[in-house]
């Protein structure tokens, strides 16, 4: 793997062993909300505490939790590639957390919120932001409430030109914790094999999109990952 250009997307299943719920496990978040009722623009404008009590419950409580060694791993093998992208549909921080240098939110962030006047963001995790109280901005004469800073459904990712650039470009593509239900995201992978590209996914089970997958290793990431690096840092340069 050793001078390639590779790409790795990660989902919500990267963080599952470090507490933070996924999507559609059986112990999913979905189970206890319907997307439609917190993950749309038409929910906030039509419950903004619901929405607003949502998002505030998932940023304290990344006070919680620890990157897994999956997150560690991925770090590793940044430092150890030349050319590497992790792409993430995770709004958590334990990316960063865990040393990856270069990560690209294509869902948003939860330790940001967005002025909904002017668009700008702000790093709003102390103490007195993770109230259920709605805050305003810093950036407007008249305070303005700030949303979360997410990529609710319907509304488009973040970063797509420099993700399907990447993608285009990439010569290993390689997929952790994502069910492939999630559209653009669950895409890229059928883009990289229509270019010939390797795919390689790492998730507990089999996803939507396991078919477009070269090599499968099924397992739990923060088991599975740091082997599976030390092999592809290992890889004779083809
Ligand atoms: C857009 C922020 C246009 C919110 C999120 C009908 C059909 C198809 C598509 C659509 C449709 N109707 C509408 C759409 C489009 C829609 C969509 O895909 N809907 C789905 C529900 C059908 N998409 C959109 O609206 C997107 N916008 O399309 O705009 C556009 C397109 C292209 C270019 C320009 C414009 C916006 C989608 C973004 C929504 N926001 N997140 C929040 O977080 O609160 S999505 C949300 O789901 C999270 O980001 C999450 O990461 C993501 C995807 O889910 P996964 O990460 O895969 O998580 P999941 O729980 O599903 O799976 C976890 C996996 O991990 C499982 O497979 C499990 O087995 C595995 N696992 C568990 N534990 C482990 C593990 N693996 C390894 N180790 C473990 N320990």
């Amino acid at each position: 793997m050793q001078g390639k250009r590779v790409v790795i997307l990660t989902g919500a299943g990267i963080s599952a062993e470090s507490g933070i719920q996924t999507f559609r496990d059986n112990d999913g978040l979905w189970e206890e909300y319907h997307i439609e009722d917190v993950a749309t623009p038409e929910a906030w404008r039509a419950n903004p505490a619901l929405v607003w009590g949502f998002y505030q419950g998932r940023r304290r409580q990344l006070q919680e939790v620890q990157p897994n060694p999956a997150h560690n791993a991925l770090a590793a093998l940044e430092q150890g590639l030349e050319h590497m992208l992790l792409i993430t549909q995770n709004v958590d921080d334990l990316h960063e957390r865990g040393g990856s240098q270069d990560v690209v939110h294509m869902h948003g962030q939860l330790r940001t919120l967005r002025c909904e006047n002017s668009g700008h963001r702000e790093l709003r995790m102390d103490p007195a932001d993770l109230t259920d109280d709605f805050l305003t901005c810093n950036c407007c004469v008249e305070p303005q409430r700030m949303r979360p800073d997410i990529v609710w459904f319907g509304e488009r990712p973040m970063h797509m030109e420099d993700i399907y650039a990447a993608v285009d470009a990439c010569e290993v593509f390689i997929v952790v914790g994502s069910s492939g239900h999630v559209y653009p995201a669950s895409d890229l992978v059928h883009i990289a094999r229509a270019n010939g590209v390797r795919t390689v996914l790492v998730n507990a089970e089999a996803p939507l999109n396991v078919d477009a997958f070269d090599e499968v290793h099924l397992g739990k990431a923060g088991e599975v990952l740091p082997e599976l690096v030390n092999a592809w840092l290992a890889e004779e340069t083809a």
